[in-house]
């Protein structure tokens, strides 16, 4: 692993520029459940069950209290020393750097505020291209507004509306079935495009179009560093494989 480990610093080092994209798998030594693992989010409900827009027009209850179990178990979250290497590297390489990410959790935004001791964090603030868990959105008019601190799921009634149409409000996060802010995933892919290096950080690439992310950077002739337990579909097209977890190899890897 070692030298595994220095070919992917070297590959990093004469890197001009540097695209992270991350998964549920750099989050999941934060305390964070995974989507696809043994403890994972989709274990006791299925994604198609909940995070869909049919799912919201059918139950909104259900899918406001699945989201509200959520938010309460991904707020007890931390960020871990994978997310913490990630922002101090991006807070070093301001505008070099893309970190793309498909969490949800808000931990890449928290970090690169913790990593600055107070300057400007924004050049390691992620690109989030399945929204965020601490944001709503109307449902009618699109309007986006801070996560509000306590949702009443204990009936239709009770749910949160917009204040200037009426309509019910939902977690601004994409769906399954839900294009992504097509802005934001242009920005994401022409940043992999840019990048020598893309280090592809625990996710099983499974999901679209998120997983093309990476493919941009290879197309264009550059480099995939990936850091997973586990094989992934992507695993041979990368330059190097870091068999391990996030928080005890990023440190290493990005120092
Ligand atoms: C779209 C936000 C179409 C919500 C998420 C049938 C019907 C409808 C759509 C489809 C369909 N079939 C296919 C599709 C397309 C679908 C898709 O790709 N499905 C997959 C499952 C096949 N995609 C979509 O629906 C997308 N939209 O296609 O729109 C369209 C097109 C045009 C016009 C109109 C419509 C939208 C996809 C976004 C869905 N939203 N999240 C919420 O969170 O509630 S996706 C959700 O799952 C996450 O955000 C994340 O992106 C994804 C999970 O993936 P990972 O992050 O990779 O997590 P996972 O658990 O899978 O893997 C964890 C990895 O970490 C593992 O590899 C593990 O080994 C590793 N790991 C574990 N521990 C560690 C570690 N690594 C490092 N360190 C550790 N310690
Ligand atoms: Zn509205």
């Amino acid at each position: 692993m070692k030298d595994l480990l220095e070919e992917a610093r070297s590959l990093l080092g004469a890197a001009r520029r540097v695209a992270f994209f991350t998964g549920a798998g750099i989050s999941a030594e934060s305390g964070v459940p995974t989507f696809r693992g043994e403890d994972g989010l989709w274990r006791s409900w299925r994604a198609e069950d909940l995070a869909t827009p049919q799912a919201f027009r059918r139950d909104p209850r259900l899918v406001w209290e699945w989201y509200v179990w959520r938010r309460s178990v991904v707020s007890a979250c931390r960020p871990n020393e994978g997310h913490l290497a990630l922002a101090r590297f991006a807070l070093a390489r301001p505008g070099r750097t893309a970190v793309i990410t498909q969490n949800v959790d808000g931990l890449h935004r928290e970090a690169a505020v913790r990593a600055t001791g107070g300057a400007d964090p924004a050049s390691a603030y992620p690109l989030e291209l399945h929204g965020s868990l601490f944001r709503d959105r109307c449902s009618g008019c699109g309007a986006r507004t801070e996560a509000l601190d306590s949702v009443d799921v204990s009936s239709l009634s009770t749910l949160p509306r917009c204040g200037r149409c009426g309509a019910l409000l939902r977690p601004d996060v994409v769906w399954f079935g839900e294009t992504l802010e097509a802005v934001v995933l242009a920005r994401a892919m022409a940043a992999a495009r840019a990048a020598e290096v893309c280090v592809v950080v625990g996710t099983s690439t499974l999901v679209y179009p998120a997983a093309y992310v990476p493919c941009a950077t290879l197309e264009a002739g550059g480099a995939v560093v990936e850091v997973n337990p586990e094989e992934t579909p992507l695993s041979d097209e990368a330059a190097v494989v870091l068999r391990g977890r996030a928080a005890s190899l990023l440190p290493g890897l990005l120092a």
